[in-house]
């Protein structure tokens, strides 16, 4: 086992994971490793989900909400990253050496996997609660206590337990949550990590799914995973992870492509309440300006102003595209992720763009997902060994570190 030493791998959503990680670690598989359904939350097949989300954009008022009498509305404070952290700290220590129990469906029982994790690039696909600060929202969006809840989202610990985390809008849906440094955003790029979609319906209760850069397919989260007591119309429809533990997102989108307030256009909001980037600056980088005031990003990851991002099905779009953006003048490009199986090119990867038909490609591989909008975005792979049990004082000294490198990378990375 390895124990994180330095305090520098302590640090979330490390900035710059692409240079100083470039060595993929090919650490031995182990059962925990082997990122299927794990023996604590078997794989459930016998869910079906019949809801079929199909979005009529013809009938659509493009933007009509913004000429709504403009509003105040009282959205949630994000919760505060060190009043969370010593908590999550503390939570961490005194369930340590708990054994993991099923069944449970509190969050945080037996304990999350706490806060001071950094993913390492590589092939190994991690299981959901080895996993930090995992935060999700479903369609349509629903709080912990299975109510109708619009702009909330959940913590989940990967056993089933979920939590109340934050009211994103008081008026739209949320549709895509990302961080503004998002671990493992160039190892997807580089095709170091294993990509996880979701797609609309989670078609067999199956939430997330992960694909590795062999191209090969495996199911990363069934509902059951993300959420002990579902729904019978479970669907996950935005996801973050990579924590700290019990953090909200910072970037997020919201249905309809609106802020929060439904005042301005907005594909991608920061959580300070401005507007990272415009429906406008989306569809004019996927070459598409015509479709400005329809357009719906619904999958999102980000690194600074870079951009991996997937869009509700619209103008001949099947929703199955994921581009990479840089946010500058250059287009937006295709995502190439993943060796293409179906062809004899060894060197032939998959282009995610329409033409890729991702219900084939999946069905080769003997999974179903009925439909080709994904509808979520993250990317996982291998998780450095646990907090060693150094005592609290330890932990709460670490702890001010991390605060001070949370407030130095949120400098680094604001707007
Ligand atoms: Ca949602
Ligand atoms: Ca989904
Ligand atoms: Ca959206």
């Amino acid at each position: 086992m390895t124990f994180c030493q330095t305090s520098q791998q302590f640090l979330p959503h490390q900035p710059d994971l692409s240079k100083a990680d470039v060595d993929v670690q090919e650490i031995p598989a182990t059962r925990g490793d082997s990122g299927l359904c794990n023996n604590l939350q078997p794989c459930q097949d016998t869910y079906i989900n019949p809801r079929n989300r199909v979005r009529n954009f013809t009938a659509r008022q493009p933007h009509a909400h913004l000429n709504m009498k403009s509003t105040t509305v009282a959205i949630a404070k994000p919760l505060s990253k060190l009043s969370l952290v010593i908590p999550a700290v503390s939570a961490v220590l005194l369930a340590a050496g708990s054994a993991l129990a099923s069944g449970n469906t509190a969050y945080g029982v037996p304990t999350p996997p706490g806060p001071f994790v950094v993913p390492v690039p590589s092939k190994i696909l991690p299981e959901p609660w080895r996993v930090p600060g995992k935060e999700f929202s479903t369609y349509p969006d629903l709080n912990s206590a299975n109510n109708q809840a619009i702009g909330q989202s959940m913590f989940w610990d990967g056993l089933g337990g979920v939590q109340d985390a934050k009211v994103y809008s008081n008026i739209f849906q949320l549709d895509a949550l990302a961080y503004s440094s998002d671990a493992l955003f160039h190892a997807v790029l580089e095709r170091r990590t294993n990509l996880l979609l979701s797609f609309v319906g989670d078609s067999g209760g199956n939430s997330v799914y992960a694909i590795n850069p062999y191209g090969n397919i495996s199911i990363w989260a069934t509902n059951h995973t993300v959420w002990s007591g579902p729904p019978a119309s479970f669907d996950l429809d935005a996801l973050e992870i990579w924590g700290p533990e019990l953090v909200v997102a910072n970037r997020f989108s919201l249905q309809g492509d609106v802020s929060p307030d439904g005042t301005q256009p907005a594909s991608v909001m920061n959580d300070n309440g401005t507007v990272k980037y415009t429906p406008l600056d989306i569809a004019t980088a996927i070459g598409a300006p015509q479709l400005a005031d329809d357009i719906d990003l619904d999958g999102l990851m980000v690194f600074g102003d870079e951009l991996l991002f997937s869009i509700q099905p619209i103008g001949g779009f099947d929703g199955g595209e994921i581009w990479h953006w840089t946010g500058g003048a250059a287009p937006a490009e295709f995502l190439k992720f993943g060796k293409n199986l179906l062809t004899s090119d060894p060197d032939d990867l998959i282009t995610w763009n329409t033409g890729f038909n991702i219900q084939d490609y999946f069905a080769h591989q003997g999974y179903t997902i009925n439909s080709e909008n994904i509808d979520a975005i993250e990317a996982a792979s291998t998780v450095p060994g646990p907090l060693p049990l150094l005592g609290v004082g330890t932990a709460f000294g670490l702890s001010r570190k991390l605060r001070r490198r949370i407030e130095g990378a949120r400098l680094l990375t604001k707007g």
